[in-house]
């Protein structure tokens, strides 16, 4: 057969993981190379030395490709499978804490500016002052703007601080604090742990897998119960602290509107998100964009800025990180405004099809391609009106014959915050997670599980869905975060007519709060909320005297980035088992892998499990909980 032809022949379309981004792909045909047909033309095999966890690349007498077991087939150095394993895994926790991390550090910097009357913004949650003051150490008894100064200081130490303690983890459940002390692995200072780990896992370090997996429990921790916490608390003091609210996800035409100026905010800092928020309903630029013929400027989120904005101003969604290319081939975006990470580069290949201005904003992170326009918090309002001016800009070049959105938006409620879970569910005993406990105990509610993280342009999208589906039909309770939420917002699992599908008894409870099946907890950074919600939950008696004794477990079907490993380890370093999916970074050595799986779960009491398929997940979850309900004696 002549070769030429083969290769002449049309391959069939790719496949795309997600129904509203294939129906605006199918009609950009092969204009522009997307994601999905990258991923068909690279393959479905990844390499399995990387995938596996045994190439080694952290010297030049490498890169190492090592085979478990195999004598000669050690690294150069003599470095074992297990090891390489352990550093890689190392360099991923100390990648997604950093990125979570330099979040948070970012958002105490604006605070400090703010109460020292530097941003136009202000703290709005005055509530939460003394909770977080408290967890802070800070004495929460002295006057308002004395405290305000103190918090700032106190938590830009939490990234700084050499020694000691970082006094957030005191929230803890008491047994877990005395465990963490007991193993060392108590953080003393975000940025310290990050530079560590970064350091045992470079050549000729560390060389014990066991002690490295331990310095990335105490990094995880650094980023749970540190940098993402810093970034939740204090993103709620200065934006508010998200309650229930109705508003929609997905692309449609309410969420990209025909007559006004589109922007979509996409990233993760929502302080931009909030002034672009400011800015566009603005009189100045109100007008400016009835000018060119629009009716106003309208913001749509993507990823976890669009989480942000979701639950503080209930902003629609525009979508996930798997529909960020497909936002923009609507052909109605003006402008698509990032700062920092899952901001692919193809983003900005794709704008250049349309009359899309791809506008970055941060000095972490510029793209070719883009327009800048540096963002910063103290000029917050004239950054965000110069952003919008830009987008204003391209609206009179719209192409209307190329504009194609699919309505496919849905509504959810979302705001599930700790503390709206806690006025919501507590019931007639307000502000309680007793009546939870109640219902967990009585066996109403079977137990409480997280589906959390990303989504993945190699995985089918629907397995967020059908695990939702399943684990709700068992009476489970859904919490979720990142762009797993927005995936079963888009499935219709965020109403609170969606009980409808949940088991009977958890129907019961739900229905007479009016609550969703599935609650939207927030952003990734937010994870931190659902330590919280557990330490809560553990306080409030009857479910244990730990989190890892709760019939509460986590998961991540779609992982993606490298913070997914991250928030996985400080879950379990936490005490809650996480399942991660459809594979795992370290499965090339049985041993390493078996330190994740099993060492870790007789030392903390939970452990990592990887599953495939919704059913798979489903299976193991469902075990867990009822075996800690067993073990609690709640089982019937
Ligand atoms: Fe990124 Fe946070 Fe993952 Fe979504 S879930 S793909 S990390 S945006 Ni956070
Ligand atoms: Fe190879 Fe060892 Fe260098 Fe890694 S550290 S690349 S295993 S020689």
């Amino acid at each position: 057969m002549d070769t030429r032809a083969r290769f002449k022949k049309k391959k069939a379309a790719p496949k795309v993981q997600n129904e509203t981004a294939r129906v605006i792909y199918e009609r950009l045909g092969d204009e522009v190379l997307t994601t999905p047909a990258r991923v068909e033309r690279r393959g479905t095999t990844p390499c399995l030395f990387g995938k596996g966890g045994t190439c080694c690349r952290v010297c030049n007498m490498g890169p190492c490709q090592v085979v478990e077991g195999v004598e000669e087939l050690r690294g150069v150095c003599g470095a074992s499978a297990a090891t390489v394993v352990a550093r890689n895994f190392g360099r991923m926790v100390a990648g997604g804490a950093s990125a979570h991390s330099d979040h948070g550090r970012q958002v105490a910097i604006d605070f400090y500016e703010t109460v020292h009357g530097e941003t136009p913004f202000e703290v709005k949650d005055k509530r939460k002052l003394r909770v977080v003051a408290q967890a802070l150490g800070v004495n929460p008894d002295q006057e308002e703007q004395a405290l305000l100064q103190e918090m700032a200081e106190a938590a830009l130490r939490v990234f700084n601080q050499q020694e000691g303690e970082i006094p957030l983890l005191n929230r803890a459940p008491e047994k877990r604090k005395q465990l963490w002390r007991e193993l060392g692995v108590w953080p003393r200072g975000v940025d310290r742990e990050v530079v560590e780990l970064l350091h045992r896992t470079t050549i000729g370090v560390d060389q014990d897998h066991r002690n490295i997996f331990m310095a990335c429990a105490r990094t995880a921790l650094a980023d749970g119960w540190g940098g993402s916490m810093i970034a939740t608390e204090f993103q709620d003091l200065l934006f508010g602290n998200p309650g229930p609210i109705k508003a929609r996800v997905n692309i449609g035409l309410s969420v990209i509107r025909e007559d006004m100026v589109n922007v979509a905010v996409h990233g993760h800092e929502p302080v931009l998100a909030e002034a672009l928020a400011i800015a566009a309903s603005d009189p100045e630029i109100v007008e400016e964009a009835k000018k060119v013929g629009a009716k106003g400027v309208n913001l749509a989120g993507i990823c976890c800025t669009g989480n942000e904005v979701l639950m503080r101003r209930g902003i629609p969604v525009a979508g996930s990180f798997l529909q960020q290319e497909a936002a923009i081939a609507t052909g109605a975006l003006e402008a698509v405004v990032v700062d920092v990470q899952c901001i692919m580069q193809n983003v900005a290949e794709i704008a250049r099809h349309f009359h899309t201005a791809v506008i970055t904003t941060n000095p972490r992170a510029r793209m070719e391609g883009a327009i800048h326009i540096e963002f910063d918090a103290r000029k917050a309002l004239e950054c965000a009106k110069q952003i919008l001016r830009e987008a204003i800009a391209r609206f009179p070049k719209r192409d209307k014959s190329r504009v194609d959105i699919p309505d496919h938006s849905v509504d959810v409620v979302v705001g599930f915050s700790h503390e709206t879970i806690l006025y919501m569910l507590g019931g007639r005993f307000r502000a309680s997670y007793k009546p939870l406990n109640e219902n967990i105990i009585n066996g109403k509610i079977l137990g409480v599980a997280a589906i959390v993280g990303c989504d993945n342009f190699r995985v089918d999208e629907e397995v967020h869905v059908e695990l939702a589906k399943e684990l709700i039909a068992n009476n489970v309770l859904v919490l979720t975060t990142g762009c797993a939420a927005t995936g079963l917002g888009r499935a219709g699992l965020l109403r609170p007519e969606a009980a409808e599908l949940a088991g009977d008894s958890l129907r019961e409870v739900l229905e007479a709060v009016g609550c969703p099946p599935v609650l939207h907890m927030g952003s990734c950074v937010d994870n931190s909320r659902i330590l919280i919600a557990a330490t809560e939950m553990v306080n409030t008696g009857g479910l244990g005297e730990d989190i890892s004794d709760l019939p509460a477990v986590g998961c991540a079907p779609q992982w993606m980035s490298e913070k997914a490993i991250t928030i996985g380890q400080y879950f379990v370093a936490s005490g809650a088992t996480v399942v991660f999916g459809p594979d795992f970074p370290t499965l090339k050595s049985q041993v390493a892998t078996d330190f994740l799986f099993h060492e870790m779960e007789r030392i903390f009491g939970a452990g990592w499990r990887v599953a495939r398929k919704a059913g798979e997940f489903a299976a193991i979850m469902i075990d867990h909980i009822q075996a800690k309900r067993k073990a609690l004696g709640i089982d019937k």
